[in-house]
């Protein structure tokens, strides 16, 4: 496979500025009519034309009226040449392509009868042959026909500018989009739907429809993704001054989706996992997913769609900032400080469970990578979630304001344009005078950076000196790095748990100062500091980087009891049970015996029973780092040790708390009508985490109460943390709860998809069980959401049985990557990643990933996305 590299970027030959499609839509054989206005682009010294086409059958080609033969182009791979091209012209290709054998789901596919497109990151030139690279923009005019009956509703992108019949059952329906559009951002929709559809008033007084379409059937289920549509619409107003430029803004959600959910212009398409909610199949989390991805795809109007990427090296353009916009979208609707911050936990929580490893892997790359194999294999936590906190260290640095400034700037400048991160940069550094060109080493060195702490407190002078220092390990390609720019929020803590107040060179800072670290090492002296501090780092994870200071227990109890910080005193508590996690896993390792101290038991007592903080906040200060966050941590990694220390943390936390977590299950119930509001949701966490760690005892109680909110649930939420109980502490009365839940839920097959990440991840469950899950009439391998409920969550989030001794869980996953590879690559491709951090585990582990890994490496036909991933892991 060859290797792409941004450096090698070229402006493309001709430009589009028109392009009329006709769709003749057939499962079988759908033909494909599409007309090209072009001009040859004068940046480009390229004079030949050329158009990509992958699984395509060329039926015809003209160019200005003039029909060229074969030797009047060529093709060379998936690129079609015309050489010797006018400087107008004027293409008309006519191709054929099969949607209902498209099981990549990229490009034009049928999904349970429905007609589908996801065209990002290529798949256009899956439906025609097109310059398909994200700085061509161009206007659309697409007509559909299909039969009427079978697909009653025709969507493209932008307006419906005519529709009626064509006499042969057959119907017709034409869209003009009037914005200039990238090809990844096409869709169409021919389909058997039905929609809640409202208007909407916009800030400037003109009236949007908004619809969000499903199958028959779910319309009881829209509801909360309109009202986060409306949210979404009315937030980038507010916030940003960001208007809904069409008349008509639509979401589809289709069951077969690879991604989560895409912002073709105005015709959002939607897996069903982010649209379709109510009480009885949701659970808070869902809720919460849709509210941010219908935000996420909104926002992706302004950034991503009216500003484009140049290249796709530049995705995180678009895609780290759109998660930004949705976080601080989520926040705001949350409102609350502590509501705000429980949300940034959560962001914190997902950077360094999935973030860091991939930063310390074999797939590391930067934010703004430099080459790649297959792009669908960048879509990742990097590009997003790392590229978000390099948006939000923008505003870190430059304030709301000056963030706000930089943004406008940035539409002023490029509305209209495909271009680059380094234009996004200038933008910011433009609108406030600021020089940000060290910052630009965020998007081109990859690797999580160590940043280093020690203070000292000066008595006699009152100043206190933090010293700061950073790093930054070798990644692939990398060996060395410079300095970052980092911002790093500090607090100092009296004695009396309280902030002093900061003043660094005569310049009061308030409680909390952003200090820029901009060299290996540096010192930041504090004076007028009365007493010797605390220090409180990195507030509200000002980077994303690790952070290391030597911290005391008595110290981290300190914090964990007083930092105005909320996102540090959730930090203080990590660190004080990861300390405490590592230890007991190197006991249990060695076979000894394991204690957990009273201090630490105190000091959950004192979170869990301070009726002074939210119960969303309560439950995430005592929630545990999770297993692979323990294995991060470790230099050799040993799943079962660790899954033993964890169980055993969380029994003694059970059994030692056991009136304090009955009274919290008991105070924290959110009786009446379901809502999906913040604190009902924080009340519901916190009650079904009192039920998890009683569950982690052996006591009766524990399971009868599971069993009994397991009945009487009216709520998703509430039912599935009470069968997660029983599953998890492997009840006699688990299997018959499974199999009623099973058939209650039968025909919801989001809720049927829990039913078996429920079980893939149970610790109970080996491959034997899974292969059984598989032959599971309700099991689909060409359903994303279905593969990666069972065999996904199993490879990533059963480690003890994934990492079963006898290597069985690394043959079953090679089987499977092998197998889903010939049906949907880049699927396959997600399943490949499970194996990233095999060099980590026991030798005897090692040997047998590897083994596994050169399995599926040794296959001689194996898609670029798969061979990509296992090609770096084994490298
Ligand atoms: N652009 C792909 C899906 C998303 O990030 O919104
Ligand atoms: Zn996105």
């Amino acid at each position: 496979p060859q290797t792409i590299y941004r450096k090698d970027y070229t402006p493309p030959s001709y430009l589009v500025d028109t392009v009329e499609l006709g769709f003749d839509l057939d499962p079988a054989r759908t033909i494909v009519a599409n007309r090209l206005t072009m001009r040859r682009n004068p940046a480009s010294a390229q004079r030949e034309i050329e158009l990509y086409g992958e699984e395509l059958e060329l039926v015809a080609l003209r160019l200005n009226g003039k029909t060229l033969g074969k030797r009047d182009y060529r093709i060379e791979g998936n690129l079609l040449r015309i050489a010797h091209a006018p400087e107008e012209v004027t293409l008309e290709i006519e191709t054929l392509c099969a949607p209902e054998k498209n099981t990549a789901l990229s490009g034009l596919y049928v999904s349970n009868g429905n007609f589908i497109t996801q065209c990002e990151a290529e798949g256009f030139r899956r439906i025609t042959y097109f310059p398909d690279r994200p700085d061509v923009m161009a206007r659309y005019t697409v007509m559909l026909r299909a039969d009427k009956e079978r697909f009653p509703v025709l969507l493209s992108n932008g307006n419906l500018v005519e529709e009626g019949e064509l006499g042969d059952g057959r119907h017709y329906a034409k869209w003009e989009d009037p914005f200039p559009k990238p090809s990844y951002l096409f869709a169409l929709v021919a389909a058997k739907l039905v929609c809640q559809e409202e208007k909407f008033q916009l800030a400037d007084g003109r009236e949007a429809l908004l619809q969000v379409w499903v199958e028959e059937g779910n319309l009881d289920k829209t509801d909360h993704a309109m009202q986060s549509l409306k949210r979404s619409i009315r937030w980038d107003e507010e916030r940003y001054g960001l208007e809904l430029d069409l008349d008509r803004f639509m979401i589809v959600a289709t069951g077969d989706f690879n991604m989560g959910a895409m912002e073709n212009k105005g015709l959002n398409i939607f897996n069903t996992k982010y649209v379709l909610a109510n009480p009885r199949v949701a659970t808070d989390v869902d809720f919460q997913g849709i509210e941010a991805v219908v935000g996420h795809e909104y926002f992706h109007n302004w950034t991503g769609n009216r500003v484009t990427c140049r290249d796709w090296f530049q995705l995180s353009l678009k895609e780290g900032l759109t998660v930004f916009r949705d976080q601080e979208f989520s926040g705001d609707m949350i409102g609350t400080s502590s509501g705000r911050a429980v949300n940034r936990i959560d962001q914190v929580r997902t950077l360094r469970q999935v973030q860091f490893p991939e930063d310390a892997g074999p797939m590391a790359h930067p934010v703004r990578p430099d080459s790649f194999v297959e792009i669908n294999n960048f879509y990742t936590v990097t590009v997003y979630e790392k590229g978000a906190e390099v948006v939000r260290m923008y505003q870190t640095l430059l304030g709301r304001e000056g963030f706000r400034k930089g943004m406008d700037l940035y539409f002023e400048r490029h509305d209209g344009q495909a271009v680059e991160c380094d234009d996004f940069r200038s933008a910011m550094a433009d609108a406030n005078g600021r020089n940000l060109d060290q910052f630009e080493r965020w998007y081109s060195q990859s690797g999580t950076p160590v940043v280093q702490a020690e203070g000292r407190y000066d008595e006699s002078a009152r100043t206190y000196t933090l010293k700061l220092s950073q790093s930054c390990p070798p990644t692939p390609g990398q060996p060395d790095k410079l300095p970052f720019h980092i911002p790093v929020a500090v607090g100092l803590l009296g004695a009396s748990g309280r902030d002093l107040p900061l003043t660094i060179d005569g310049k009061e800072l308030g409680t909390t100062a952003v200090l820029e670290l901009t060299e290996s090492e540096q010192n930041f002296v504090f004076s007028g500091v009365a007493e010797s501090p605390t220090p409180s780092l990195l507030r509200d994870f000002s980077a994303p980087v690790v952070l290391k200071y030597g911290y005391s227990d008595a110290e981290l109890l300190h914090l964990f009891s007083h930092d105005s910080d909320p996102v540090n005193r959730w930090e203080a508590g990590q660190r004080l049970s990861m300390e405490r996690l590592l230890k007991l896993t190197e006991v249990a390792a060695a076979g000894g015996e394991l204690s957990l101290d009273d201090t630490f038991v105190e000091a959950m007592r004192k979170i869990l029973t301070d009726d002074t903080l939210d119960p969303a906040f309560r439950e995430q200060a005592l929630l545990l780092p999770s297993e692979s966050m323990i294995a991060d941590q470790m230099d050799v990694v040993q799943p079962l040790p660790i899954h033993t220390a964890r169980q055993f943390m969380r029994a003694e936390i059970g059994a030692r708390l056991h009136n304090e977590l009955l009274a919290t299950y008991r105070s924290q119930q959110t009786p009446g009508e379901y809502s999906a509001d913040a604190e009902s949701i924080g009340r519901r966490a916190l009650k079904n985490l009192a039920l998890a760690y009683l569950g982690a005892t052996p006591a009766e109680q524990a399971l009868a109460l599971a069993q009994e909110q397991f009945s009487n649930a009216t709520n998703m939420t509430d039912r599935v943390a009470a069968l997660g109980a029983l599953i998890h502490a492997n009840a006699p009365a688990a299997p018959d709860a499974l199999n009623r839940f099973y058939d209650e839920f039968e025909d919801e097959a989001l809720v049927i998809d829990k039913w078996f990440a429920m079980q893939a991840t149970a610790a109970t469950t080996d491959v034997a069980k899974v292969r059984k899950l598989m032959k599971h009439p309700a099991f689909n391998m060409r359903n994303p959401n279905r593969v990666r409920s069972l065999i996904s969550s199993f490879c990533a989030a059963n480690p003890v049985q994934f990492h079963a001794a006898d290597g069985s869980g690394y043959a079953f996953w090679a089987e499977q990557v092998i197998a889903l590879d010939a049906l949907n690559p880049q699927i396959a491709s997600r399943l490949s990643r499970a194996m990233d951090r095999w060099r980590r585990y026991t030798p005897e582990l090692q040997a047998y990933m590897k083994q596994a890994l050169e399995k599926v490496a040794g296959q001689t036909k194996l898609s670029n996305d798969v061979r990509e991933v296992v090609s770096k892991a084994l490298s």
